[in-house]
């Protein structure tokens, strides 16, 4: 009988990227189900009634959450393939380690990047940058996070790259300039047919932060800001999503 795989998932979501990437280095295929997340469906709520958040691996009829816990699920039933976690113990507790540390930390301090203004904004520009220096230590001079091949940790980091670009226009700060290890190993990284068929076009994303009514108190401050990212950009807006029209609106009520 066919194996049933299935992933509840959200297109922006860094967290689900990670499970897009880690099914695709391990070339499993599967059945992608979008979510929406304002309005959370039965299965969605059925199958993560604790945290009620995507991502959901549900294979063979059994639901998975957490994208961490998810990656090493993958990586254990597929372990004849493209191995994600490291097998030496002590490398794979320090692989932990530090996904546990992203998943601590960046998060919390990219939010307070778009859902907040001022002081604290400031603060998780600051953080984020910190935060991103801290990692592109560990980094060194390797490829990657484990030495020659994508794995455990560059999985659970590269989805935040896709919204970089939001985070920059919106924070008016520049990510490439504090840590240009990190941009080249981006770079690096989407090379790889599995990253880059996981991860969305930055500008859908930063659209997607406009579109979303929680960010429309910032949309007069970023404009005001960096006129020359968001309104040279505006066309590929237009063309990638269609939703000009919404942009514009939002504008001119501000
Ligand atoms: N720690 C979780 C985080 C998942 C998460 O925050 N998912 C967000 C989307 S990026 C979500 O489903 N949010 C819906 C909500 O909070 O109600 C993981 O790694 O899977």
């Amino acid at each position: 009988m066919a194996e049933e795989v299935k992933l509840l998932d959200f297109w922006p979501s860094m967290f689900g990227m990670r499970v897009r990437i880690a099914l695709a280095e391990k070339g499993v295929a599967y059945e992608y189900v979008e979510q929406d997340l304002k309005n959370k469906t039965p299965l969605l709520l059925e199958m993560n009634p604790i945290h009620k958040k995507v991502p959901v691996f549900v294979h063979n009829g059994k639901p998975i959450s957490e994208s961490s816990i998810i990656i090493q699920y993958i990586d254990e039933v597929w372990k004849d393939r493209a191995p994600l976690l490291p097998s030496d113990p002590y490398e794979r507790a320090q692989a932990r380690f530090w996904v546990d540390f992203i998943d601590k930390k960046l998060y919390i301090e990219t939010r307070k990047i778009y859902m907040s203004k001022g002081e604290e904004q400031e603060t998780g520009k600051k953080e984020v940058i910190a935060i991103l220096k801290q990692v592109e230590a560990v980094l060194g001079e390797k490829a990657y996070f484990g030495g020659e091949c994508l794995g455990f940790i560059d999985i659970a980091l590269i989805g935040f790259t896709s919204w970089f670009y939001s985070y920059e226009t919106i924070g008016n700060f520049s990510i490439e300039a504090e840590c240009p290890k990190i941009m080249a190993w981006v770079k690096r990284c989407l090379q790889k047919e599995s990253v880059s068929s996981s991860l969305p076009d930055p500008i859908k994303v930063i659209t997607s932060c406009f579109k979303s009514g929680k960010h429309l108190a910032l949309t007069n401050q970023i404009a005001s800001v960096r006129k020359d990212l968001v309104w040279i950009k505006m066309d590929e807006i237009f063309s990638v999503c269609g939703w000009g029209f919404d942009i514009f609106s939002h504008f001119d009520a501000a």
